[in-house]
């Protein structure tokens, strides 16, 4: 059977140029890749359809070290301008800005500093209405104006850079630094259902993958059916491992598996998924608490983070989802998702202050770049430019 297999497959006729451009057309790029591997240097047309399978795939090493090779002059100028193209690198403050978008526009935040002139009894109201409908939380709003009133500026811009100064010195005591210690370091997502966890995941991995770590995804939610579906597809996009299991499996013995493989196989990160809803609250944080025990099993000073995941959409309401979750288990850090779908920008605020809990991520958006560390100094200014 075995080698009836590897006999039909050395015989299998190569494909043709013809073939081969279709699948190029076709964007079936690893077909192509993977059908010139052997022989893309036989002509210049195998070379150039390679050549260009491999830019599209997005395989820039390769595909430098070819145009290195046979020179440009031999290869697609498209192609080539493709690969030569530098990907637009957006600043962690345009992340945040766009992040804080709907915040910025709804909100008005700038213009309302442009549209007065004066500090006076009615810019004190609407500052006070404006911090209320920001989320930073009544008590907040109401003691920062009084701070302000005393203050006694003449200028509006003066209140401006105060409010800014005040926003910053609240949230610095809200920076953490994502921590990854041991190898493998494991990290465990946790949070109610639709915050964002298994997006979150899927962005972190990414960017620890490109930065050269070995990643390992494990699915623990096995409760939601197409869970372990949606966060394979993470793991494919983030071109890191996944090990999960059936819809209804005991997420103990997925993190097992996963742990085994994470501990003998050299992985220096393990992300966990864990299900945001189960039959009733107590039981789901019955199973954070198990999950938390299994990793302990296989290295006590894990888990090196627990990372809850709450919606910025929601505002305030979060806080008792995170009082929740922290009653169970250690949570480490905060992932802020969804902030670019909201104009509570400014829940942060009250989270940060009530929870003491470090915000560790943001989440800017639905694509495989939008998480950022959480940096309080380019926050406030994305939120006041
Ligand atoms: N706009 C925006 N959408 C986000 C962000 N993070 C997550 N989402 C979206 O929120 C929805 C829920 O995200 P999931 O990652 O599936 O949430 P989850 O916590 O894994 O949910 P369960 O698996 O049901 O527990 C998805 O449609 C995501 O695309 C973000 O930063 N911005
Ligand atoms: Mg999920």
């Amino acid at each position: 059977m075995v080698f009836g297999f590897f006999r039909r497959k050395k015989t299998q006729k190569p494909l043709s140029v013809g073939d081969l451009r279709k699948l190029l057309k076709e964007g079936k790029y690893k077909d192509v890749i993977n059908s010139l591997k052997e022989r893309y240097k036989e002509n210049q047309e195998l070379t150039q359809i390679y050549f260009e399978a491999l830019v599209k795939a997005n395989h820039i090493e390769e595909a430098k070290k070819l145009l290195k090779e046979v020179g440009k002059e031999n290869l697609p100028p498209s192609a080539v301008a493709l690969l030569m193209e530098e990907p637009k690198k957006e600043s962690l403050l345009e992340k945040f800005k766009r992040g804080l978008k709907k915040t910025r526009q709804l909100l008005k935040l700038d213009s309302f500093f442009k549209q007065h002139k004066e500090v006076d009894e009615e810019f004190y109201e609407q500052l006070e209405e404006l911090l209320i409908k920001l989320d930073v939380g009544v008590d907040t709003a109401v003691n920062l104006v009084e701070e302000i009133r005393e203050k006694k500026f003449t200028n509006v811009e003066e209140v401006k850079d105060f409010l800014k100064k005040r926003f910053k010195e609240i949230l610095k005591n809200c920076k953490g630094e994502f921590q990854l210690q041991g190898i493998p370091a494991v990290v465990m997502f946790v949070g109610v259902n639709g915050s964002g966890k298994t997006t979150s995941i899927g962005k972190l991995a990414y960017k620890l993958k490109k930065g050269g770590k070995k990643v390992l995804i494990v699915a623990a939610d096995t409760f939601r059916a197409a869970a372990t579906e949606q966060l394979k597809t993470w793991a494919d996009r983030a071109g890191v491992d996944f090990v999960g299991d059936r819809e209804g499996a005991d997420p103990g013995a997925v993190l097992y598996k996963g742990l085994q493989k994470a501990f003998s196989e050299n992985y220096d990160v393990v992300l966990v998924d864990t299900a945001g809803r189960l039959h009733t609250k107590e039981h789901l944080l019955r199973e954070m608490q198990k999950l938390v025990k299994v990793v302990k099993k296989f290295d006590q000073s894990q888990p090196s983070e627990v990372l809850l995941v709450l919606d910025a959409t929601i505002g305030q309401n979060s806080l008792n989802q995170a009082k929740m979750f922290a009653s169970a288990v250690d949570v480490s850090g905060i992932v802020l998702t969804k902030l670019d779908g909201t104009a509570k920008g400014g829940a942060i605020i009250p989270i940060c202050k009530n929870l003491k809990i470090p915000v560790k991520f943001v989440g800017v958006g639905e694509g495989i770049e939008d998480l950022e560390p959480f940096d309080p100094e380019k926050f406030v200014e994305a939120m006041f430019e």
